[in-house]
């Protein structure tokens, strides 16, 4: 390191969490310790707030159950035993036990395990891909979030950032369709906020009643997992009721003749029956959204969590094209701005250094492939896990636990916290937090990077994942000097610097100011695609969707930069409704063994797992929560605060039960992150969560998922 760090000071950080607010965070320091951290008031998407889950982040830092130095386990597998060793004895003992596995089964028997602890560009998603390309391990694919919908999202409109979230206060209509922003985009809200004093109208569609949903002109409730039902019925009546934006379909669009013949069986009536949600109301929800331009449509990743999730984004991609919504700022789709940031993926993930056809594992499939599940030859005898949480955040927790259990598998945690997957570990390595590292973050839901300066010195000996890649790599021998580059130099190879977004940024600018806009026009004059230019293979919005041809893929991005398309199963052309594989209409289905869908939904208060052990997050809601209606609380006996057990063949967790109609009727909601370490049977809503994937790109299915309840 080569800076000095102040004694005394107000450092330009940035929060690293995986949430599209990337905020611009001011670290005081006073005698060398942070002594507490606010939102920037100068970053016009910061607005000067930190969340629920930041605001105290120096309570994460200095939290007195911090790992802070390598330990070695001292006990049997979970039982949370360890014994401190030194970093050099660690090291040597990875090198050894790899080295001993590679010799025996090829590199392949490694698995690398991440995701998203931090989201800087130099310690996040890809920091350790180059590392294991190079080792030759098995590829970890990496579909935890947004991936279905992205894939599904490019193949209609291409990677375009969309609509500039904060012309969403230039909206005349603005729909929210499975993303709780109050919860989990909070600083989107003043934005959303400004439009509504202006007139708009809010639509929010969740089957969940939340705080922002509460919000909302007009809150609708389909059952989980049946949106395209309900998104393709307002095709039909677009398109029946002469609502369409003839001219901009015509200049912007290829296969609206074939989307009109498609969607004429999609009609309100047969939408009302999937989703549950009245066929009027659907018409009017299509007239309205249709007539009052700008109109905004803002999806969240919950989105894809079912069997047709990609068919639903598919669907909803179509709308502001053929409304014209596209014309005007404040008019569109918001999906993932960080297609805006010119990012150089093929340098972090360095897919050059690894083997062709190397095997690929999804990350949902852990459980199955840690206990023979997946039959693998060979099979895997390390396991490497670093910003993630396997245990809570994955699904067939019962399974995966039984195979984090396995005595021959040697499992290495990289962690700031001795986190349930942790707990498995045989090496416990101490990793650094934001404020003991450097980092640049790109965002996925404004268009400002944000730089984030170190503060102080670590605690303990904790390191940053990047310097843990250094490391690793010189035990491994790997003397290419790409593996030994500094934090800057990572940083400043990383993006574009020449591309048009980026003129007028320089670190010169970014350390100064702390944050910068990427160079597009400002948000009340910006309509990307006003004129259409749309990054697909056409230039068009593709209704029918030409990347469909290739089959199911997974983009690259998402997959520790393996270029191989996941070809096989065949894609429709067009948009097409999938009813949910478990979460489908059940109440008719009398002595059904689990007539109750499940949806597990992120906490207010915590970062997925993150948090999850601080007493002031968990102060909110202290344990596992199942909300449930009043009519299936009847019927099973449970009132408000009894225990209930929550299960069906693939697991059982237990919870307190709140009746009330937060839930629907045939849907109970169990909210994510709490660990299984305070859990009181052992287990956490992931022990229900299904394996199976979606549609596209690999999504999770979390809304779709079949259970049964019972007291306790
Ligand atoms: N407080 C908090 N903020 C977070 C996170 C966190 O854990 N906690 N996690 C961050 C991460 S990693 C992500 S990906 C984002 C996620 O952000 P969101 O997608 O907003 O998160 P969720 O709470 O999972 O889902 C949003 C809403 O979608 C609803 N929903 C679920 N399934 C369906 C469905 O099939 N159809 C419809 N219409 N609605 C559905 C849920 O009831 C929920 O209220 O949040 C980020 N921000
Ligand atoms: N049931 C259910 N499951 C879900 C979801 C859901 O909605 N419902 N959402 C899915 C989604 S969208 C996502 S994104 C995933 C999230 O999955 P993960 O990214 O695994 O999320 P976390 O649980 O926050 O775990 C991150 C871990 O990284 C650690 N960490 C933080 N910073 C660092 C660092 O610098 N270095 C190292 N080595 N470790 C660090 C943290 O302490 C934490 O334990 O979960 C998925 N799982
Ligand atoms: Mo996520």
């Amino acid at each position: 390191m080569t800076r000095t760090l102040a004694h005394d000071a107000t450092v330009l950080g940035a929060c690293p969490h995986d949430c599209p607010d990337t905020c611009s965070m001011l670290v005081k320091v006073a005698q060398g310790k942070v002594t507490g951290v606010q939102g920037n008031p100068a970053h016009p998407f910061t607005k000067g707030r930190l969340c629920a889950k930041t605001s105290h982040y120096q309570e994460r830092v200095y939290h007195p159950e911090r790992l802070l130095y390598p330990m070695r386990r001292s006990g049997p597998k979970g039982s949370g035993a360890f014994e401190r060793i030194s970093w050099d004895e660690a090291l040597a003992t990875i090198g050894e036990r790899w080295r001993a596995i590679i010799e025996a089964d090829g590199p392949t028997a490694i698995l690398p395990y991440s995701y998203l602890g931090t989201q800087g560009i130099v310690n996040g998603l890809t920091v350790g891909d180059p590392f294991f390309n190079k080792l030759g391990a098995t590829i970890s694919e990496r579909t935890f979030c947004d991936s279905g919908a992205s894939t599904a999202y490019v193949m209609t409109v291409g990677p375009t950032p969309g609509m500039d979230p904060e012309s969403l206060a230039h909206s005349r209509f603005i729909i929210l369709w499975a993303c709780n922003v109050l919860s989990t985009n909070a600083h989107l809200w003043p934005f959303i906020d400004q439009a509504r004093k202006n007139g708009a109208k809010l639509v929010v569609i969740d089957p969940v009643r939340t705080g922002t949903t509460a919000m909302a002109d007009l809150h609708l409730r389909p059952r989980p997992g049946t949106d395209a039902a309900l998104a393709l019925a307002m095709i039909h009546v677009i398109i029946r009721e002469g609502l369409v934006d003839r001219d901009y379909v015509d200049r912007h669009t290829i296969g609206f003749d074939e989307l009109s013949a498609h969607v004429a069986p999609y009609t309100p009536e047969f939408a009302a029956a999937e989703t549950g949600i009245d066929a009027g109301i659907i018409w009017s929800l299509a007239r309205d959204y249709a007539s009052a331009q700008p109109s905004a449509i803002r999806i969240g990743v919950a989105i894809e969590r079912s069997a047709g999730g990609g068919q639903v984004v598919r669907a909803i991609a179509c709308l502001p094209a053929l409304v014209g919504a596209w014309r005007r700022p404040g008019g569109g789709l918001l999906q993932l701005p960080l297609w805006a940031f010119p990012v150089r993926w093929d340098h972090l993930h360095r897919a050059d250094l690894a083997t062709p056809g190397t095997r690929v594992i999804n990350q949902w499939k852990l459980g199955a492939a840690l206990t023979g599940g997946l039959k693998l030859d060979p099979p895997i005898r390390a396991l490497f896990v670093y910003n993630s949480n396997p245990l809570v955040v994955a699904p067939d927790q019962l399974r995966l636990k039984e195979g984090l259990a396995r005595e021959g598998l040697f499992t290495v945690v990289s962690e700031q916290f001795i986190t349930d997957t942790a707990r498995y570990a045989d090496l416990l390595l101490p990793a650094t937090t934001q404020v003991e590292q450097d980092d640049l973050m790109f965002s996925w839901g404004h268009l400002y990077l944000t730089l984030n300066r170190q503060a102080v010195v670590p605690q303990g000996e904790a390191i940053s994942n990047a310097e843990l890649f250094r490391r690793l790599a010189a035990v491994m021998g790997f003397d290419d000097p790409f593996f030994q580059r500094s934090d800057d130099t990572i940083l400043r190879e990383s993006l574009d610097w020449d591309a048009p977004t980026m003129q007028g940024i320089s670190m010169e600018r970014l350390e100064k100011q702390g944050y910068a806009r990427l160079n597009l026009p400002a948000a009340d004059v910006y309509a990307p695609h006003a004129e259409g230019g749309f990054p697909t293979p056409s230039g068009m919005v593709e209704m029918k969707a030409s990347m469909a041809a290739g089959g199911n893929f997974v983009l690259p991005t998402f997959r520790q930069g393996s270029h191989e398309h996941q070809s096989g199963t065949p894609v429709p052309a067009l948009p097409t409704y999938t009813p949910p594989r478990e979460s489908g209409i059940r109440e008719a289905v009398p002595g059904a063994r689990h007539p109750l869908a499940m949806m597990s939904p992120k906490s207010h208060s915590f970062l997925n797992s993150t948090y999850a052990n601080h007493r002031r997050q968990l102060a909110r809601d202290r344990e596992q929560r199942l909300y449930m209606h009043p009519l299936d609380a009847e019927a099973r006996g449970i009132r408000s605060d009894d225990l209930v057990r929550v299960k069906n063949d693939r697991g059982a967790f237990v919870a307190v039960a709140k009746v009330g109609d937060e839930a629907m009727p045939g849907v109970v909601v169990a909210p994510m992150g709490y660990w299984i370490a305070g859990s009181r049977a052992q287990a956490t809503p992931a022990a229900l969560n299904p394996t199976a994937l979606g549609d596209l790109g690999g999504a999770p299915t979390f809304s779709d998922n079949a259970v049964e309840v019972e007291r306790a």
